[in-house]
């Protein structure tokens, strides 16, 4: 049987709740910064959500504005200026106050440096979004935990797109039926998928009761053990390290060694 080799990590939604509490924040404050009136309140984040790409966000906004420019070279420069406004804050913001990681994300990644199951980024976000997150929590060597780091900057198309999943498991030198994503978007499951991998969802705030295609599981995040289709047994007793319930290693190989049993969760 094909033994899982590498977990797939997506960053925003997934690591930590960075679309509610960096980026939805940083953009606010970009459009303060610019002087301009505009405000994304959390309905229409979650809308624009739908668009990936901060800039390719910004731009698909300006296109219902009636005060954005009308000259589509005003327009991209706008959204080009904001969106480089955007990411300066969200470092500061992911520097400075910071964001914590999802419970139960570093205690997967050391699962998997310990018994050899390789690592990737495959995200659509910026390099330095990325960047300054891992460095708060991981350290200056956070890099060297993952095989590849494919981000917004290394792809010609965004999710859904395939693109950021293949680049990642060719980097790997790994076939797509040797790894798992973990995701938190239908988008980043439609681009998993379309890569043939084997994709689990850990739900974030924005994407909570998103319809999901095509998925190995669906659950609350991978602090719980709780709430998770297909269920997973409770743990009698709580693991010698003392953490919570978590879902473990052991659980993502479980799932992945019934990969061909995917179902919509609607
Ligand atoms: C998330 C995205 C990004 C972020 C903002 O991608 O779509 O656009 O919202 O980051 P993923 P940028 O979930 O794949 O990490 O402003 O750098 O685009
Ligand atoms: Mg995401």
């Amino acid at each position: 049987m094909t033994q899982l080799r590498a977990v797939l990590w997506d960053v925003d939604g997934t690591l930590a709740e960075t679309e509610r509490d960096g980026h939805r924040v940083a953009f606010n404050l970009a459009f303060e910064a610019f002087g301009l009136s505009w405000r994304w309140d959390d309905a229409r984040y979650g809308e624009l959500l739908h668009v990936t790409g901060g800039r390719e966000r910004l731009m698909h906004d300006m296109d219902s504005r009636t005060d954005a420019p009308l000259l589509a070279d005003e327009r991209d420069a706008l959204a080009r200026a904001l969106h480089a406004k955007k990411n300066a804050l969200y470092a500061d913001l992911v520097a400075g106050t910071g964001i914590p990681l999802r419970e139960g994300v570093l205690e997967l990644m050391r699962e998997c440096r310990d018994h050899g199951v390789r690592m990737a980024i495959a995200t659509t976000t910026s390099r330095s979004n990325l960047e300054v997150l891992l460095r708060r929590h991981m350290g200056n060597r956070w890099a060297g935990w993952f095989g590849a780091i494919v981000c917004g900057e290394d792809v010609e198309r965004k999710k859904p797109d395939p693109e950021v999943f293949v680049k990642a498991l060719k980097a790997l030198g790994l076939g797509p039926l040797q790894a798992v994503a973990i995701e938190d978007s239908p988008g980043g499951v439609a681009a998993a998928r379309a890569a043939d991998c084997p994709v689990l969802v850990t739900r974030s705030f924005y994407f909570g009761r998103a319809p999901i295609e095509g998925a190995i599981a669906v659950g609350p995040g991978l602090h719980t053990r709780e709430g998770w289709r297909p269920a997973l047994a409770q743990r009698p007793q709580l693991p010698a390290d003392g953490t919570a319930q978590r879902v473990r290693l052991a659980d993502i190989a479980g799932w992945f060694s019934q990969r061909d049993m995917i179902a919509d969760f609607p």
